[in-house]
């Protein structure tokens, strides 16, 4: 009950453009769902060049940035956020790390090989999560509810 009191924590969750071409939107919804965690917003959208640039600002001195921003840019992305204790931690550990790093059972384990192709985007951090949310999503594109299944989770 204490839990549920509390303000739920948030992350940012996108499916790139390799993640959708290849079919696994719904194989990557289930991975969250079965867990536990809440949606509590998603779109499906073709994010602009610039649109990709401000989401991967971090990492503007890479060399490898015009080209991650030109392919997160490519084609349709699903962009989500997903709600519940610690969301932001343990979906960075179903998404797993580098492909060619990451355990079988991981997201990116399971359904990709390399790193440029990882098929899925999740907030790294409390700061970041919130950034990006609120780069993706207006707060009214955002529900808040009270799912009666959460009471055998928390
Ligand atoms: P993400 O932010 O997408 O969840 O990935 P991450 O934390 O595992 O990786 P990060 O270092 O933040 O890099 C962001 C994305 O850049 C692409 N990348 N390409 N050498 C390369 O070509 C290279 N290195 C990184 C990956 O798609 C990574 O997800």
């Amino acid at each position: 009950q204490e839990v549920l009191a509390a303000e739920m924590e948030r992350t940012f969750i996108a499916i790139k453009p390799d993640g959708v071409q290849r079919g696994l939107i719904s194989e990557i919804i289930t991975r969250f769902e079965r867990k536990g965690f809440k949606l509590v917003g998603i779109k499906i959208m073709v994010p602009s060049n610039g649109f990709a640039q401000k989401h991967y600002h971090g990492l503007k001195e890479r060399p490898f940035f015009n080209g991650l921003c030109n392919f997160l840019s490519s084609g349709p992305v699903v962009a989500m956020v997903w709600e519940g204790e610690g969301v932001i931690r343990y979906g960075r550990k179903l998404i797993g790390t580098d492909p060619q790093k990451s355990e079988p059972g991981t997201i990116r384990g399971d359904l990709a090989v390399v790193l440029g192709r990882n098929v899925i985007h999740g907030s790294d951090g409390p700061e970041t999560a919130k950034d990006e949310i609120s780069l993706w999503f207006k707060p009214e594109e955002l529900v808040s509810y009270t799912n009666n299944a959460e009471k055998w989770i928390y």
